[in-house]
């Protein structure tokens, strides 16, 4: 390391021993910068790939005022991949890049949206559950060392939380209606517990990000953590909704003041995650689909703002 690079290094160490923000003039090691990308493009392709589980229901949502809510919550999704795509962006990665890096598999998206919507009461369960276990992860990541990622985080857990609600309501007025609704709910919240705790990533000692990320200031939590907090969370609120999860194990812990669960299925996880899961072949083919299909768009658009620069030049 040159005098110059070791002194940007203590620029930098410093601005993150102060809790301070790195913004994407200042300098920055390579690897902080990757491991960003990384991160907020997987994060950004989630929010895309997301909206298809659940956009899936629009034209058979159940009532005017639910299709109106589902089809608010979808849109919600598309706005949150457009900041991440706009905060990846300042690291100098271009969006077309990222498209084709998830188009070709060499980035990854959240495994649970690899899973398919086969009721309505998915809706419920999604809104309930992934954006509970969703606002679980990013809270803490609206203090990320990275200012463009941390401040759209902001607005993306605001969002969240209406999502969330809306789910948790849904579900509960299943649960006040007939049996065949509130078994239609378990079944559901059955399916999902499980893939919902695995968004969190794999364990601690298995995770080879966490302890860099969380030295640079990215992650905040570990893995671990963050599901062990998910389900603190989640356990009273099944209560009140009169549902229970498929874990045999789950119990309060006294004398760790949290729950006891038992082991996702972590070859699930991988087989998910390497793109063998039940629905990731349909995802990324719908994903380039609509790429496509989006293809006079972009052309339209690059036409004219290149039109508008020689306008203005003349
Ligand atoms: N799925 O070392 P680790 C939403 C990968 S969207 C797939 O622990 P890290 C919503 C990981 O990338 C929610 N892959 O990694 C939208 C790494 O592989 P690579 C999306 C996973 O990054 C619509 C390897 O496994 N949220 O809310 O330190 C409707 C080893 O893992 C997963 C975010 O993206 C997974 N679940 O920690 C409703 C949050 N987990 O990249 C809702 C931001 C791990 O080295 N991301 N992998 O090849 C994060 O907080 C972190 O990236 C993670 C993983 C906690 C997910």
């Amino acid at each position: 390391m040159t005098a110059t690079e070791s002194e940007l290094q203590g620029g930098f160490d410093q601005t993150l021993a102060h809790n301070d923000r790195i913004e994407p003039r200042d300098w920055m090691p390579e690897g902080y910068r990757k491991t960003l990308v990384r991160q907020i493009a997987q994060h950004a392709h989630s929010e895309i790939i997301g909206m298809q589980p659940e956009g899936g229901w629009i034209t058979r949502a159940p009532s005017l005022r639910r299709k109106a809510i589902l089809l608010a919550k979808v849109q919600d999704e598309a706005g949150h991949g457009l900041y991440l795509y706009s905060a990846c962006e300042t690291l100098g990665v271009s969006r077309a890049e990222l498209t084709e890096m998830l188009l070709s598999g060499r980035q990854k998206y959240s495994s649970i949206f690899n899973y398919p919507t086969l009721s309505y009461a998915d809706v419920g369960t999604i809104g309930w559950l992934v954006d509970g276990a969703a606002i679980c992860n990013q809270v803490p990541l609206c203090r990320t060392s990275f200012g463009p990622y941390g401040r759209a985080m902001i607005r993306i857990c605001k969002e969240e939380s209406f999502h969330q609600r809306q789910g948790f309501e849904l579900l509960m007025t299943m649960m006040r209606g007939t049996d065949a609704q509130r078994a239609m709910v378990q079944e559901s919240v059955d399916r999902f517990w499980w893939p919902a705790l695995m968004m969190f990533g794999p364990p601690d000692d298995e995770s080879p990000n966490t302890a860099q990320s969380m030295a640079w200031g990215i992650k905040r939590n570990t893995n671990d953590e963050l599901r062990q907090r998910f389900v603190d969370m989640s356990v009273p609120q099944a209560e009140a909704l009169g549902v229970t999860f498929p874990d045999p194990e789950l119990r309060w812990n006294d004398e760790r003041g949290a729950h006891d669960f038992g082991t996702p299925d972590w070859d699930e996880f991988m087989q998910v995650v390497k793109g063998d899961g039940p629905c990731n072949r349909q995802r990324i083919a719908h994903r380039r689909r609509a790429h496509e299909d989006g293809a006079w768009v972009r052309e339209a658009a690059t036409a004219f703002a290149a039109r508008s620069t020689t306008e203005v030049g003349a």
